[in-house]
């Protein structure tokens, strides 16, 4: 018998394949149960490697369907959960909003009410893990850093469904005793992320010698950890966390979107063995993001003292190895940017030119 029975919903997405394939190759004692939409974000080719393993079971199913959650639970004795289903893409959410309310607001509380009534007030051994964003604390300065005390203040429809869905694991922690974890965690970057996201996008374009859309000026600044470090914080702060804690995550890893753009450029440029700054010539500026946050920055010291966990891959090395991925994935990228991607592109680009 497992030792552990954990649900893993957003499975299927960027960060969540790398979470299931790190608990599957590692904990082969736990079953691990990957439960995801499959939205046009979640793709099982992610998870190919893992494909028949004994401890690994797919479940297609929605958050936000009371019907579809407790069918998992009647199935299996869930004993853990972590939780990234959400929608996760910023743009989308300021054409459409009411599809993050419903995932990450309902969806999140759907999961909260069904792990309390299955659990039962039998608490021992059990967790709700809920995997959340540096978004929610809003947008600094030149100067400071959010910590675990900063106050919300998101700007965005998607980080503010993030902070009520992060409010509301509180609040089941608070009211119902419900044994809660939250991690904030800064950009991430790395191997399956959808070519939406500022690092893969620009990536296909370079390759594919479209422009590279920079918003506004290029001077906003997000902090970038490699998403192989995001899933060995989650492991960590799974097994080690405190119940009623909140940990901040981030690289220490600072970059202007025009600086960050211009090293990709110059790693694409020596990886397709083109003469330098040949890339560089796609950059576009274009219109900027609505209320675009300019400036993330996450202090984790609390989770490297605590859990001792840090980043492992400096960021050219990172950047590196995600360009070699998405290079020698041209099946995978072809695959995802195919139909529904091209409309998508469509409406969010052409109307910035
Ligand atoms: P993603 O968009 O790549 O993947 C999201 C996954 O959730 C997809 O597989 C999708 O099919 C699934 N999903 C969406 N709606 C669902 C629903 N209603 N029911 C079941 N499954 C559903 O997202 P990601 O970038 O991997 O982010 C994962 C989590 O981490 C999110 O909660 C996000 O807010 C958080 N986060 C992301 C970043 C980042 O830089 N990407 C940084 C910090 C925190
Ligand atoms: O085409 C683009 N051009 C551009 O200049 C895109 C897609 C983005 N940008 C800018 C906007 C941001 O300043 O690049 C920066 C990064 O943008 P995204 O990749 O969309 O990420 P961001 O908005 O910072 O949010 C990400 O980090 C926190 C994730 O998408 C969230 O899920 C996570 O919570």
């Amino acid at each position: 018998m497992a030792q552990r029975v954990l649900l893993i919903t957003g499975g299927a997405g960027f960060i969540g394949s790398h979470v299931v394939k790190l608990f599957v190759n590692r904990y082969s004692n736990y079953q691990i149960i990957n439960f995801d939409k499959l939205t046009y974000a979640g793709n099982l080719q992610n998870l190919t490697d893992i494909d028949g393993k004994s401890n690994y079971q797919f479940i297609k199913g929605d958050i936000a369907s009371e019907s579809d959650v407790n069918n998992v639970f009647e199935q299996y004795p869930i004993d853990g959960i972590i939780h990234l289903a959400a929608e996760s893409h910023v743009d989308r959410s300021i054409t459409d909003p009411m599809a993050f309310i419903r995932t990450n607001i309902v969806g999140t509380t759907v999961l909260l009410n069904t792990a309390r009534k299955y659990w039962k007030e039998n608490y021992v051994g059990k967790l709700f893990y809920h995997i959340s964003t540096d978004e929610v604390y809003g947008s600094l300065g030149a100067h400071g850093f959010f910590t675990e005390e900063t106050p919300y203040d998101p700007r965005s429809p998607y980080s503010a469904s993030k902070a009520a869905s992060d409010h509301l694991v509180r609040a089941y922690y608070h009211t119902y005793g419900l044994p809660t974890v939250i991690s904030n965690c800064s950009n991430n970057y790395g191997p399956n992320q959808f070519p939406e996201k500022l690092i893969p996008l620009s990536i296909n374009n370079i390759k594919n010698k479209k422009p590279i859309p920079i918003y506004g000026k290029g001077e906003n600044i997000r902090d970038w950890l490699f998403v192989g470090d995001h899933a060995a914080a989650i492991d960590l702060i799974f097994h080690k966390g405190k119940p009623g804690s909140t940990y901040n995550i981030g690289g220490n890893n600072e970059w202007k979107n025009i600086d960050l753009i211009r090293l990709l450029c110059r790693i694409m440029d020596k990886k397709l063995s083109q003469p330098q700054g040949e890339s560089e010539k796609l950059i576009t500026f274009v219109k900027d993001r609505a209320g675009h946050d300019l400036r993330y920055a996450i202090d984790s010291s609390k989770i490297q003292s605590e859990l001792g966990w840090k980043p492992s891959l400096t960021f050219d090395i990172g950047l590196e190895k995600t360009v070699d991925w998405y290079l020698a994935n041209q099946a995978w990228l072809n695959a995802v940017v195919s139909g529904d991607y091209q409309k998508y592109y469509e409406q969010q680009y052409s109307k910035r030119e």
